[in-house]
């Protein structure tokens, strides 16, 4: 069936706000910011996987990292990157690393001011942005839960960005359950993001002088997040907290191609048979997926979304993303049209029809409705 179109969303696009990119100034381990002489802008040094590049970089005519642009800060570059791509509306959040490197002292008030610091924002375009707030996972449990206190009273907040690291032992962490009934209970979703990937040793001696970033970014970052949901699937959290609801970056990484694999490798494994879990009403990942689970559409293939459609039960659980700033085009002008946004829309059409209404709810209608986009 085919209808008007309506709103095009943007759930998955970041930010670094000015605040944020002086305290990566003043760091000199990642992430960082630093200035080098073969490069005209700042560079902004994020992954593990960047760190052998930046350990000889002075001496070397290529710069680590990538060019911190005004992509990168600028609540401006955003509104004209959403009019640009016919954006109405985008869920704005923090971009990896977050808090997670912060001391446990100073995080409770750095969440607190960037957290006032994205509810402003979105206040300066009311019914444009809203946004995903930032936890200071670093603080004692008090702090993570006053910030989770806070971020209900912010008018545009509609959930929080999560990387899998939790409080530093990965979200199956027992440690980590009352955050996660405090969202719950508060109705924030999780969005749940990569930055580790895998050990720089996987990717062999000849990566980070030869490939680029392509293997942690293509490959480290969709497996974290398949991971990290595995664990907290066999460390039973979905069952234990219902009310839990997760957004998946990147359609959930590998989740909906290695969900069979996963379920079977359950079904056959003694150690949690003898365990006794895996009983007549266990809940199996495909059920997860499909009650509890959202997944965002970067996956910049109709193969990949096809892949996402099918695990999730059907196109109403995806929504559209660009991952803005990251991905800017090489070739052609940075304010004019990004080839990484025009590859996950055609993506969509491609996979559920140009105009059907499916492909509209991917596009914008799933995250208003999920979401709650509205300015009330
Ligand atoms: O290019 C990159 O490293 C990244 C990143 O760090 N975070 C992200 O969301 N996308 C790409």
């Amino acid at each position: 069936a085919s209808q008007q179109p309506t709103k095009v969303v943007d759930i998955h696009t970041h930010m670094y706000p000015p605040s944020y990119i002086d305290i990566l100034t003043s760091r000199s381990t990642i992430p960082l910011v630093r200035t080098f002489a073969s490069s005209p802008d700042p560079r902004l040094i994020l992954l593990q996987a960047e760190v052998p590049s930046l350990e000889g970089a002075e001496a070397s005519s290529k710069p680590p990292g990538r060019p911190l642009t005004k992509h990168y800060s600028s609540l401006t570059q955003k509104i004209h990157f959403m009019d640009t791509h016919n954006i109405d509306i985008s869920v704005i959040s923090l971009a990896n690393p977050w808090l997670d490197f912060l001391k446990p002292f100073e995080s409770g008030s750095i969440a607190e001011s960037v957290n006032t610091e994205f509810s402003s924002m979105c206040a300066s375009h009311p019914g444009r942005l809203f946004f995903f707030g930032t936890l200071p996972l670093t603080a004692p449990l008090a702090t993570i839960e006053a910030s989770v206190t806070h971020l209900k009273t912010l008018k545009y907040c509609r959930g929080v960005i999560l990387g899998t690291s939790g409080l530093g032992n990965g979200l199956d962490d027992p440690n980590l359950r009352p955050i996660f009934h405090a969202l719950a209970d508060a109705g924030l979703p999780i969005f749940l993001h990569p930055h580790y990937g895998l050990p720089n040793e996987v990717w062999g001696p000849r990566a980070s002088q030869e490939y680029g970033h392509v293997l942690p970014l293509a490959l480290g970052f969709p497996m974290e997040t398949t991971i990290a949901v595995a664990r907290m699937y066999l460390a039973g959290v979905f069952d234990a907290v219902p009310a839990l609801r997760m957004i998946l970056a990147h359609s959930g990484g590998t989740l909906p191609f290695l969900a069979g694999r996963i379920e079977s490798c359950v079904l056959h494994d003694g150690h949690l048979m003898r365990e006794a879990k895996v009983h007549a009403t266990r809940r199996t990942v495909w059920e997860v997926l499909r009650s509890q689970i959202y997944l965002d559409a970067v996956i910049y293939s109709e193969v990949g979304l096809k892949s996402a459609i099918e695990a999730s039960g059907g196109a109403d659980r995806l929504m559209f993303g660009t991952d803005h700033p990251f991905f800017p085009p090489l070739g052609t002008d940075e304010d004019g049209e990004w080839e990484s946004v025009g590859l996950n829309a055609e993506a969509v059409n491609k996979a559920l029809g140009k105009a059907s209404q499916e492909a509209a709810g991917v596009m914008g209608g799933n995250a208003i409705r999920v979401l709650k986009l509205y300015d009330e």
